[in-house]
């Protein structure tokens, strides 16, 4: 078994999915009467579901009951789920899979590393479930990013020491979650936002193989 593994973050880094979210999320606000911006939305990034719409009725002030807030959440991901069907293989953001071929063919251990309790059916449906040794998601995981514990389990599974693991991550809380996991991270989008990665790449078509063969030691 090779020495390095390789950690994705789903959302903003294999899969634009941000831009369903944002749909789903404006739908319910606008049916509850709170403004909700593009902008804000860059704060629900790698934030989980239930952590969001605490976060959306505390920006309008709403205080609801457990069954009322359990009714909107699940309101909001049936119609997340509707443009998650409508999903192609298309929609894998350019080069990534480039990057996933190269890391099968030298037999890296791979795993995906996501807050999304959908992750799996994403990964479905664009037909990427063949590339990861393991999946970890919002379904296993107590502690939501920042915490390292997604990708501290994904370590696990992969049985790879996390000094030995490259993450690579859109939101600021994950690159925080990767680094004080002990592992290497790489920031997808821009320099300012995730100074504290240690590489930064606009996205994978910034990624030369070359560098991908030197963090894998290959
Ligand atoms: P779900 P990631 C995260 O995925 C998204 O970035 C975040 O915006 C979303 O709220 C979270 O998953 C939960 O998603 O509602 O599908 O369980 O970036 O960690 O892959
Ligand atoms: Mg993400």
């Amino acid at each position: 078994m090779h020495n390095k593994g390789f950690i994705f973050d789903l959302d903003g880094v294999i899969v634009d999915t941000a831009k369903y979210h944002y749909l789903a999320w404006k739908h319910l606000a606008d049916e509850l009467g709170i403004p909700f911006t593009k902008e804000q939305n860059e704060q629900f990034k790698g934030v989980s579901r239930k952590r969001c719409l605490e976060i959306l009725l505390d920006w309008g002030n709403l205080k609801v009951s457990q069954e009322q807030f359990n009714n909107w959440l699940a309101e909001k991901n049936e119609d997340y789920l509707s443009y998650i069907d409508t999903m192609t293989e298309e929609e894998i953001l350019p080069d990534v899979t480039k990057v996933l071929k190269y890391l099968q063919k030298h037999r890296v251990p791979m795993a995906l590393g996501s807050a999304s309790k959908n992750a799996r059916a994403i990964l479905k449906k664009v037909g990427l479930i063949p590339y990861f040794n393991t999946i970890v998601d919002g379904t296993q995981v107590t502690k939501a990013k920042p915490d390292p514990e997604v990708f501290l389990m994904a370590a696990k599974e992969l049985n790879i020491t996390p000094a030995n693991c490259v993450v690579f991550e859109d939101a600021i809380a994950g690159i925080e979650a990767a680094n004080s996991a002990g592992m290497t991270s790489v920031g997808i989008g821009h320099k300012n936002t995730l100074s504290d990665a240690q590489y930064v790449f606009k996205d994978f078509t910034e990624i030369e193989l070359n560098f991908i063969k030197e963090l894998a030691e290959l």
